[in-house]
């Protein structure tokens, strides 16, 4: 009897530290470097969980799209291949109009009215994201896009022949609508393009031209401001469902303050990026007023087909966002 006591008392505390040492562990692929501010954002992210939690809830983040690449984490995400991950909204733009939405040109051209616009964004968001089986977390917005090339651009006339990186729909979209050459490159592999002389433009933010040491290839930015996409982190819902409410709690907070930093991060950066590529040797260009009117009649036909596309909800989205 003492003896079947004893054993069962030592059975009871193996399962306890089983249990108690039961740590969740998940993985977190993303796209961009370790020098990049979302990737920054993403460590801190998930160094506030592990802390919130005693170290018991960990996510390790896969950096430099070495777990999946850009356009594969998103899937990974809704089959819980990967738990958690990082994407980039406008590279689904085909999926849903509600993807390509912050992509668009000239719609939310500065940090506040890219903020306004993903205020009104976020419940179609939210609920698109469900209804894939998965969850936002938080969404931080990229530097201001604008044109890196060699070339001088008057007007978009001067765009014809460009051999274009595209990373979204939309940005192979405005190749095609100036007789560039579009090739979607992500930023992983973008280095190597510019290198081998595959590609000799594209648009985006100062971020990326100096994740990618554009500066060594090419020397002129055009600041166009154009629009901010966003990266957002997703969950797999059926892996947020299982966690504790410990857990559920730490990772709602440290998202809370991730989407709070990250922008106020995106933002002081944008300065700091375009430093370091004119260290480099690049010119930051004033675009020309013509350069400009060509891309926004560019951008006002976009958003005409996105209206048109995205039916009686896209239409409240947008008088929701003017009247913000
Ligand atoms: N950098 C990413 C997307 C937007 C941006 O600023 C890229 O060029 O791939």
């Amino acid at each position: 009897m003492k003896n079947n006591a004893l054993v069962l008392t030592a059975l009871a505390g193996a399962l306890f530290s089983v249990n108690a040492s039961a740590a969740t562990k998940w993985d977190l692929p993303t796209a961009y470097p370790d020098s990049n501010f979302h990737t920054e954002i993403a460590m801190k992210f998930v160094k506030a969980v592990s802390d919130a939690t005693g170290g018991e809830f960990k996510i390790t983040v896969h950096s430099n799209a070495s777990l999946f690449k850009a356009p594969e984490i998103k899937r990974a995400v809704q089959g819980n291949q990967a738990q958690a991950g990082e994407i980039l909204l406008s590279n689904f733009a085909n999926e849903d109009p509600i993807y390509e939405l912050d992509g668009l040109p000239f719609l939310a051209t500065g940090y506040e009215q890219a903020w306004k616009l993903y205020q009104a964004q976020k419940p179609y968001l939210e609920k698109k994201l469900e209804a894939q089986g998965m969850k936002l977390l938080y969404s931080v917005a990229w530097p201001p896009q604008g044109i890196f090339t060699n070339k001088t651009l008057n007007s978009i006339d001067d765009m014809k022949g460009l051999k274009w990186r595209a990373y979204s729909p939309v940005t192979s979209k405005i190749a095609q609508e100036v007789g560039a050459h579009p090739v979607t490159i992500q930023q992983a592999e973008l280095s190597q393009a510019l290198a081998t002389g595959v590609v000799d433009s594209y648009m985006s933010s100062g971020s990326t031209g100096y994740d990618t040491k554009t500066y060594e290839y090419l020397k002129k930015l055009y600041d166009t401001q154009a629009w901010l996409p966003k990266n957002a982190l997703i969950v797999n819902k059926k892996a947020f469902d299982a966690l504790d409410d410990k857990e559920r709690k730490a990772l709602r907070d440290a998202a809370a303050e991730a989407e709070k930093t990250g922008w106020a991060l995106s933002q002081e950066k944008t300065k700091w990026y375009n430093e370091q590529l004119v260290k480099n040797g690049v010119e930051i260009v004033k675009p020309s007023s013509e350069l400009i009117a060509g891309l926004t009649k560019i951008g006002e036909s976009m958003i005409a087909d996105w209206t048109k596309k995205a039916g009686a909800d896209g239409e409240k989205l947008l008088n929701d966002y003017k009247s913000k």
